[in-house]
């Protein structure tokens, strides 16, 4: 819970696609298309690597997009491995305003991890 905290700050200080390397020592940079963020789908993709640089292969990835006030149901996605130690997977946004989307992770000895990625400000769609 305290690696999760000290990781939110990161992410809030610094936005989008900064290298995160908190421990355990696995770098998650990671990617939403579209960005700005908006209602409806976005893509959200993962690049995972050893300190040195080696891609990890062969984790699972569960995402979860979360707001921060009661009564909103999550929304729910899995990200497969894309090549490289990408992971891409796909999540609706649902409402405007700020969610919170969480990277379940699992590495293939088993070992899990839990990132946190703070996306405020998710736009409304223009109406025409
Ligand atoms: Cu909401």
């Amino acid at each position: 819970m305290m690696a999760t905290l000290g990781c939110l700050a990161v992410w809030q200080e610094t936005g989008c696609r900064k290298p995160d390397i908190s421990s355990p020592a696995i770098v998650v940079e990671h990617e939403i298309a579209p960005w700005p963020a908006r209602v409806g789908g976005a893509i959200i993709t993962l690049r995972m690597s050893y300190p040195g640089g080696e891609a990890i292969k062969g984790a699972s990835v569960e995402l979860e997009a979360d707001m921060s006030h009661p009564g909103m149901r999550p929304e729910f996605g899995k990200a497969r491995e894309a090549g490289g130690g990408r992971y891409q997977g796909r999540l609706a946004f649902t409402m405007a305003g700020d969610w919170v989307v969480l990277m379940h992770i699992r590495l293939h000895d088993g070992t899990k991890l839990e990132r946190q990625l703070e996306v405020k400000g998710v736009r409304a769609n223009e109406r025409n």
